[in-house]
């Protein structure tokens, strides 16, 4: 079992800085001691050693239209892209940290272009399918999942060509939210429009989350046998578990909700491709609240890579 722990300490896609020490952190506490030990070989890559993103986010000229940051967020993503897509054509599982969840648009667009029939859960408070027209933020973190759907691709800033050109984009059944309560109305007319089977913290109350899991899987895998990429933004949690990220918003996942979606995609035995991102130590209120963010996104990468209670 071989695993490569890509690390993006990546800000660019939205203004607060602190994101791009995330990954440092998840490993300073034991990330790769703790996959290892649940019996995986693994490697640990960062395909941003090369960039000046310090330089590249103080650039105020990198701006299109609304869109803030589009020749960095493009530049490193692409990046990004290419080490998630060699770690999945090596059988490698790509468990990849960020940074920002802007980043999403490489790993799941690697991971479609590796698997044309898997399936993309996306844990998440927020939708991340913003384009660059109907952005109110102009935070690319907001717009991952449309560059790999390739949504509105017509008016996209031209840096985001690459990922237009990439032969497969993601269909409206192979992906699929829980944990969304905070969306942007251009958002829900998206989901809408395209009936992308999304579970906010509205279906997790009515439903469970066990239920609310099955009927993800179901929707983006019905035969049970595709693989799957679970694509995890920690805001997803509750902010009693998880506060330092850069848009907390109350009425989360509580903690075992949280790990327990994890704990049975994992049990589907299709999951082959992990993302953690939007852990910002910089914006812990205590010593205890960075622990907790921290830990939260350590026992999400345990779970995922096999880890159970007993
Ligand atoms: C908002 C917030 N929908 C935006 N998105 C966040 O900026 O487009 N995503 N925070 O994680
Ligand atoms: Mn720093
Ligand atoms: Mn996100
Ligand atoms: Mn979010």
């Amino acid at each position: 079992k071989n695993a490569t722990v890509i690390s993006a300490p990546f800000s660019g896609g939205q203004g607060k800085s602190g994101v791009e020490d995330g990954p440092e952190q998840l490993i300073k506490y034991g990330l790769l001691k703790d996959i290892e030990k649940l019996g995986w070989n693994l490697k640990n890559v960062n395909p941003l050693s090369e960039m000046d993103t310090d330089k590249m986010k103080k650039d105020e000229n990198d701006v299109y239209n609304n869109c803030k940051r589009p020749t960095m967020v493009s530049d490193c993503c692409k990046l990004i892209y290419n080490e998630v897509k060699s770690s999945y054509e090596k059988n490698s599982f790509p468990i990849t940290i960020g940074g920002d969840h802007s980043i999403g648009m490489s790993t799941i667009s690697a991971f479609i272009n590796t698997y044309p029939n898997g399936g993309i859960v996306w844990v998440d408070a927020h939708a991340d399918i913003n384009t660059p027209s109907t952005t109110e933020s102009g935070n690319l973190h907001g717009c991952p999942v449309a560059f790999a759907m390739g949504l509105d691709s017509e008016n996209w800033p031209p840096h985001f060509n690459w990922i237009k050109e990439l032969k497969t984009k993601v269909k409206p059944n192979q992906i699929t939210y829980i944990g969304l309560r905070d969306v942007d109305d251009g958002e829900k007319k998206l989901l809408k429009d395209l009936g992308i089977k999304a579970f906010s913290m509205y279906h997790v109350d009515k439903f469970g989350i066990n239920e609310v899991v099955r009927m993800a899987l179901e929707a983006v895998n019905p035969n049970g046998e595709n693989p799957i990429h679970l694509s995890y933004d920690v805001d997803g949690i509750d902010p009693m578990y998880a506060a330092a990220t850069g848009t907390p918003v109350r009425g989360g996942l509580t903690l075992r909700e949280g790990l327990f979606l994890v704990e049975e995609i994992a049990n589907s035995g299709n999951l082959v491709g992990l993302d953690i991102v939007e852990v910002n130590p910089a914006l812990s209120s205590s010593a205890q609240v960075h622990l907790e963010t921290v830990n939260t996104g350590l026992s999400i990468a345990r779970c995922a890579m096999g880890e159970t209670i007993l």
